[in-house]
């Protein structure tokens, strides 16, 4: 059988009933098989980069959900890894980057050709799509430039943006160098991806409402164009997933210059004001509260999203990643009520 996935179906503007479904980070810690996968490997990056193990983990969510969507295990800070910050990931800690002399690492970093770094991602992309039926995509993702370049010059994860907003406009020429550079890495990294065997890509912008509203232009929106020409100008028919969290409010003025994207929609977005304001004119993705999934008391919350978002072209997610601490049987539960739901 060669079924169109209904992941694509949705992407490229189907209103699907029931819609499809995948969870952001939904190949993670809530998860035992992964835990015992993950304890093998001390070092993070190290586990990102084994072939197997990434093909194994990958798979585990939709053995264990049968979920519409595979997302290849990765992380976003593998491009900083590779063009040489060191990135640790310490218990309790979440990553640490190592300082860096900027003017140094921009110059040592350019032109740099990480195609043979990521041969292993690539291997596990063409893996995983051979092992996966033929009715469920693999979703390829890489940060956005903003959303990297916060863990670089911040050294990890901020406690608040405004040292790095304070970097970004005292030393603009070389944060442009920053974003450039992380740019044209991102562009190579999804065509890779896209190249290896993913159907769809996902660029995750978890911090992007951290930048100031008169900076959106040159820190987010003029990389997300360049990102997205890049990609349909070699891959026309593969469609892209933009996940802004907390700018949704700046979704409707991009759609002329991004048509066809997938906007991603955070838990905080209403979804009546979604389905008229982004959905008439893209396919919406999200949204429901991951603390909800924790909690159990997720029902009302999906049967509003359904009611609103399942009249157009539209993905069940989380509004942000599953949180660790997911119990399983709500994720079952989620899954029977999301596939049970006849509009
Ligand atoms: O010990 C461990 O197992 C480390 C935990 C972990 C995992 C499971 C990290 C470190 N990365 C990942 C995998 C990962 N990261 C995926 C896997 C594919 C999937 O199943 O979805 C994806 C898509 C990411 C993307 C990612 N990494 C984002 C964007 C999405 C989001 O949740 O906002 C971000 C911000 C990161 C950075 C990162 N890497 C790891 C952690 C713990 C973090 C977040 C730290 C922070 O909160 O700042």
């Amino acid at each position: 059988m060669n079924n169109v996935p209904i992941l694509l179906q949705a992407l490229r503007g189907a209103a699907k009933t029931p819609p499809p479904i995948w969870l952001m980070r939904q190949a993670g810690r809530y998860l035992p098989e992964y835990m015992a996968e993950r304890q093998k490997f001390p070092d993070f990056m190290e586990f990102c980069f084994n072939s197997d193990v990434v093909t194994k983990v990958t798979l585990q969510p939709i053995e264990r959900f049968d979920f519409d969507a595979a997302i290849i295990f990765s992380d976003i800070l593998t491009i900083p890894h590779f063009l040489g910050q060191t990135v640790k990931f310490e218990k309790g800690h979440g990553p640490i980057l190592a300082k860096v002399d900027w003017t140094d690492f921009l110059k040592n970093s350019e032109q740099k050709d990480l195609s043979n770094d990521y041969q292993p991602l690539f291997q596990s992309i063409t893996d995983v799509k051979n092992a996966l039926p033929s009715d469920k995509a693999l979703i390829g993702f890489a940060g956005s430039p903003w959303t990297i370049g916060t863990y670089m010059i911040g050294g990890g994860k901020s406690k608040g943006f405004s040292e790095i907003v304070k970097f970004a406009e005292t030393q603009s020429q070389t944060f442009k160098g920053i974003l450039d550079l992380l740019t044209d890495q991102v562009i190579k990294l999804l065509l890779g991806q896209i190249k290896a065997g993913c159907d769809v890509v996902q660029i995750f912008d978890s911090w992007a409402a951290a930048v100031p509203v008169q900076q959106r232009e040159e820190w987010l929106w003029s990389p997300l164009r360049k990102i997205y020409k890049a990609i349909k100008t070699v891959y026309p028919e593969t469609p892209i997933i933009y996940y802004g969290k907390g700018i949704s409010l700046d979704y409707p003025a991009l759609i002329p210059d991004l048509p066809g994207v997938c906007f991603g929609l955070d838990q905080s977005v209403d979804v009546k004001w979604a389905n008229s304001a982004i959905q008439k004119f893209a396919p919406v993705q999200g949204n429901l509260d991951p603390e909800k999934l924790v909690m159990g008391d997720f029902q009302k919350d999906v049967q509003n999203i359904l009611e609103n978002l399942s009249v157009g072209p539209f993905v069940f997610n989380l509004g942000h990643g599953i949180l660790p601490e997911t119990p399983i049987p709500h994720v079952h539960q989620l899954i029977e009520l999301v596939k049970g739901w006849k509009s």
